[in-house]
């Protein structure tokens, strides 16, 4: 299990921090938070899910979505 905070971009109402959140916790072991006004994407992960895997998530619904620095 591994933690990481993604920065967000593309969101423009805090529906979208939501949208990103349910897309993340779809995946198999991962508990995700987004935060709107930060930008942020708490991840929870195991294993078998990868960085690219969560980054791909994000772009899929439309947001991008980058590792910290
Ligand atoms: Mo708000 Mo975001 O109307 O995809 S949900 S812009």
């Amino acid at each position: 299990m591994s933690t990481t905070e993604l920065s967000i971009g593309g969101m423009t109402c805090a529906s979208c921090a939501n949208r990103v959140e349910r897309k993340l916790n779809k995946l198999e072991g991962v508990t995700a938070t987004v935060n709107y006004a930060t930008e942020k994407a708490r991840v929870e992960y195991p294993d078998g899910v990868s960085m690219d895997d969560l980054i791909a998530t994000v772009e899929q619904a439309g947001y991008t979505a980058a590792p910290p620095a």
